[in-house]
């Protein structure tokens, strides 16, 4: 498979267990076992965050630094847990932020209306919904990011 894009690429944030590592695969059709996240992870194709960086606020400047590093910012807060992310938090990063309402397989209208709730407290206006169990919603956030001229690391076949 061929990596292509050689300009910044994604990052995605949010709590542990929102289904980062997983989108990220998932997006670039990639397979693989998935860890949990112990560090900022530079991939070719995207930047992993673990989940500490939201949840601690210590890691916040860090987090806001390393934005910098990226061309667009992808907030994850899953469906399925009760969200919380800090009070406009997207508007001090470096770079565009779009927030996903992770995990939708499953969940309950109320879990998806409340992760979108503490996207927009986030600040975030363009919010998308996906599974990346089920693929619901994997091609129009491939298409959005794509479109926005950011490339990402899968083969078109
Ligand atoms: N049902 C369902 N489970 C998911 C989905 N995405 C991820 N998961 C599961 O959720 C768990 C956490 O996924 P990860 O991708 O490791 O989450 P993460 O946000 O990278 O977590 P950290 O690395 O700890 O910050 C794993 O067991 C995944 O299989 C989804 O769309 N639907
Ligand atoms: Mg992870």
């Amino acid at each position: 498979m061929e990596i292509v894009g050689k300009e910044k690429p994604i990052m995605l944030v949010g709590p542990t267990g929102a289904g980062k590592s997983t989108l990220i695969k998932v997006l670039n059709r990639l397979d693989g076992e998935i860890k949990k996240t112990e560090s900022i992870t530079y991939l070719p194709y995207a930047i992993d965050t673990p989940g500490e960086m939201i949840h601690i606020p210590f890691l916040y400047n860090a987090l806001i630094l390393n934005s910098a590093r990226a061309s667009m910012v992808l907030f994850l807060i899953s469906a399925k847990r009760y969200p919380r992310l800090p009070a406009k938090l997207a508007l001090a990063l470096k770079v565009p932020a779009i927030g996903i309402v992770s995990q939708i397989d499953g969940a309950e209208e109320a879990g998806i209306r409340r992760a979108k709730s503490a996207l927009t407290v986030a600040g975030l206006k363009i919010i998308f919904n996906v599974s990346s169990v089920t693929g619901e919603g994997i091609d129009a956030l491939r298409e959005f990011i794509v479109s926005a001229g950011i490339s990402l690391g899968y083969s078109k076949n």
